[in-house]
């Protein structure tokens, strides 16, 4: 591979692993984290996640910009983002397996009711539920892409009654499919455990608010694992105290770390997790970054290149 300088910059820990993985599978390609960046004009490639506005600007001659995850939203806040470059995202299946595990335990768990015996324990009250069986569960994914899809289909696997959502229409084994805006009602109306899995942007911001939430069945319970920004969060609050939504499972918020005096943190009927859903590996998103970086040589095109007009 012709030589390639590659700038690296994540406010996370992970710089030093990078660094030896991409040694090994490119050593052609010169791995310079942010702060050692001599000569902006010789930089290449950007690999980061949450750049700061107008740093990526500060690099003429940038020939692709790569995530160092999934979701693009934390690269396009960047109001000066230099339109002309190629932006690719991370689809690692190693991140998929790691997603549909965590949205397929979330689900179990509200399925199965675990959050109320977990309330009930601490009354010392014994009270058992009968649950109904998975194929009486109707569970709704918002957004059937590469994440969304691979839930959806392991949990109608399981035998739930799995319908999705998507922005253009779909066709996935044993999944009921709804697209567009005139898809929603119908699908909401369906949906008794709710998922999210859509990428942020303009179209998708606040869907997780008063209006939608009155559309889902008295009891329907969420988990949010796309962006904070999904949830109007008073809302989300209103919903869970009137009873109209029964449980909250929260991995994602449009400030993290969430603050310590949040209300999420003591809510009986939210669970947080810390971002984990599906965290970047660098052992196996090595490979996908490095197969990414040999179609730039290449001059191949890159499969999940992001349409940056829509946001994913
Ligand atoms: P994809 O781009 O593969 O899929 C996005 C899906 O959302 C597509 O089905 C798309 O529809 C649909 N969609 C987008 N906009 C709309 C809209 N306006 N109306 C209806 N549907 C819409 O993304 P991924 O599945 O790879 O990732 C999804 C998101 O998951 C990421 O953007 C990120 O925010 C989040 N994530 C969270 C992680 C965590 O740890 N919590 C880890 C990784 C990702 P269509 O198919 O028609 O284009
Ligand atoms: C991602 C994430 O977008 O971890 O990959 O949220």
């Amino acid at each position: 591979m012709p030589k390639l300088t590659l700038a690296f910059r994540s406010p996370g820990d992970h710089q030093e692993k990078w660094r030896a993985a991409l040694a090994t599978l490119v050593p052609d390609v010169t791995f310079l984290p942010w702060q050692e960046i001599a000569d902006p004009a010789a930089v290449d490639v950007a690999l980061c996640w949450l750049p700061p506005t107008g740093w990526l600007a500060t690099m003429p001659n940038l020939k692709m910009v790569h995530s160092l995850g999934a979701g693009v939203d934390h690269i396009l806040l960047d109001t000066a983002y230099p339109a002309q470059v190629p932006l690719v995202r991370l689809v690692d299946p190693y991140m998929t397996r790691a997603m549909t595990e965590f949205v397929t335990f979330q689900v179990l768990r509200l399925h199965l009711k675990e959050p109320t015996y977990r309330r009930q324990q601490q009354a010392a009250l014994w009270k058992p539920y009968a649950p109904p069986r998975a194929s009486e569960r109707k569970v709704g994914i918002l957004g059937l892409g590469e994440l969304g899809a691979a839930s959806a289909t392991a949990l109608a696997g399981l035998g739930f009654d799995v319908a999705g959502w998507s922005r253009t229409p779909k066709a996935l084994d044993g999944v009921t499919c709804f697209a567009g805006d005139d898809g929603l009602d119908a699908f909401l109306a369906r949906t008794e455990i709710l998922v999210c899995l859509l990428p942020l942007t303009a179209a998708t911001e606040g869907i997780l608010g008063a209006k939608n939430f009155a559309r889902l069945p008295r009891g329907a319970g969420i988990i949010n694992v796309g962006r904070g920004r999904h949830v109007v969060e008073a809302d989300l609050l209103a919903a869970l105290d009137s009873g109209h939504l029964s449980e909250a499972v929260l991995d994602v918020f449009p400030k993290e770390p969430l603050a310590a005096d949040h209300p999420f943190w003591k809510h009986e009927r939210v669970v947080v997790t810390p971002h984990v859903a599906a965290l970047t590996n660098p052992g196996t998103a090595s490979l996908v970054v490095a197969e990414n970086l040999r179609r730039l040589v290449q001059g191949e095109a890159w499969p999940d290149r992001v349409d940056i007009a829509s946001g994913y």
